[in-house]
């Protein structure tokens, strides 16, 4: 086949994937565990041989830096490939830490290896998409996975695997403010490495972290799981905040939506914050109380969305 579309859910982590181990291979210094939203989606088209290169993005030409990302992510398929087009949209904000990179290059994997004919394994694509962006790969079996940092030169151990959980939670999402973020992940997460005197804590701590995430996804226990979630996210800020310039993504309705979740808890309600390179927030909650978390947030935030969880990228028939 010379042309194929994939579709790819972004994933949101409840235990963060924020560093590296090796630039040049997208090893992460750390385990990851993460949830897939069934809500959003990215959709992705690749012509294998086309006249030139081109990337289109929401219909209309890509920015170069973009173009550029994705077209090297193809060579990574093949480094004698012809030229491609590729047509890729998302339905929901990009870059304003909303997890677009993990669905936009897992569905540029999987249509551009289905276009140029290669199959490979779950998780071969899974290292692949790794590549590309470090969290995509946690997208390639969506739903419930976990990323293992690895310990092999060459990233083969580097992949995400489906947790077997069906689960139905819900994450609730508080968009405080759609734009893009001025500092992105890879620029954030090797100034916090480079700089900030907690990276040996948050190094230290992240494996204990995903044991007791993985602990408590497989005995169903939202409490368990929603406090090494938010510790999570508070630790991984933490080397934010103290690296050198500071990277401060918060915004004041942050602070407001993540009071609110304290005080939802202590109402009683199943509530657990956890966020990512920018101002929104995500909170883990029962599904019974999702519609209640949703309408509490509501007013100090410009949109909030109830998701669930999502299955695994697929390429269209
Ligand atoms: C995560 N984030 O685990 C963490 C938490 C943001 C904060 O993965 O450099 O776009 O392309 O591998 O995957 C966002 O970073 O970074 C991210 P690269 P990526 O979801």
């Amino acid at each position: 086949m010379k042309v194929a579309t994939a579709v790819a859910h972004p994933n949101i982590a409840l235990v963060k994937y924020w560093g590296k181990r090796y630039i040049q291979l997208n090893l992460p210094a750390v385990s990851s565990v993460s949830l897939g939203i069934a809500e959003w989606s990215t959709t992705t088209t690749v012509r294998w041989g086309a006249p030139q290169d081109e990337v289109w993005f929401g219909g209309v030409p890509a920015i170069p830096d973009f173009a550029g990302r994705v077209l090297r992510h193809l060579d990574r398929i093949d480094a004698a490939r012809p030229p491609c087009r590729v047509e890729t949209t998302n339905d929901f904000p990009t870059g304003a830490g909303l997890a677009s990179s993990s669905s936009g290059f897992a569905a540029l994997t999987l249509a551009g290896l289905a276009a140029a004919g290669r199959d490979l394994t779950q998780r071969e694509t899974s290292a692949l998409a790794r590549r590309g962006s470090g969290s995509a790969c946690r997208s390639i079996p969506g739903g419930w996975a976990v990323w293992r940092r690895g310990n092999e030169a060459d990233g083969s151990d580097s992949v995400a695997e489906p947790i077997e959980a069906s689960w139905d939670v819900r994450l609730v999402i508080a968009v405080v403010d759609p734009a893009p973020k001025a500092v992105g992940s890879t620029q954030g997460m090797a100034r916090s490495q480079a700089t900030s005197p907690l990276w040996r804590a948050w190094l230290r701590t992240s494996e204990d972290d995903v044991a007791a995430a993985m602990a408590a996804i497989e005995a169903r226990d939202l409490e368990a799981l929603g406090l090494v979630c938010e510790q999570s996210t508070h630790k991984m800020f933490a080397t934010m905040f103290t690296a050198v310039p500071p990277l401060i993504y918060w915004q004041p309705a942050t602070v407001a939506v993540l009071r609110e979740v304290l005080a939802l808890r202590a109402a009683g309600i199943s509530a657990w914050a956890t966020m990512d390179a920018g101002p929104q927030v995500k909170v883990l909650c029962a599904a019974s109380d999702a519609a209640r978390v949703a309408e509490a947030l509501a007013p100090l935030v410009s949109r909030t969305m109830i998701a669930s969880p999502g299955g695994p990228a697929r390429v269209l028939p």
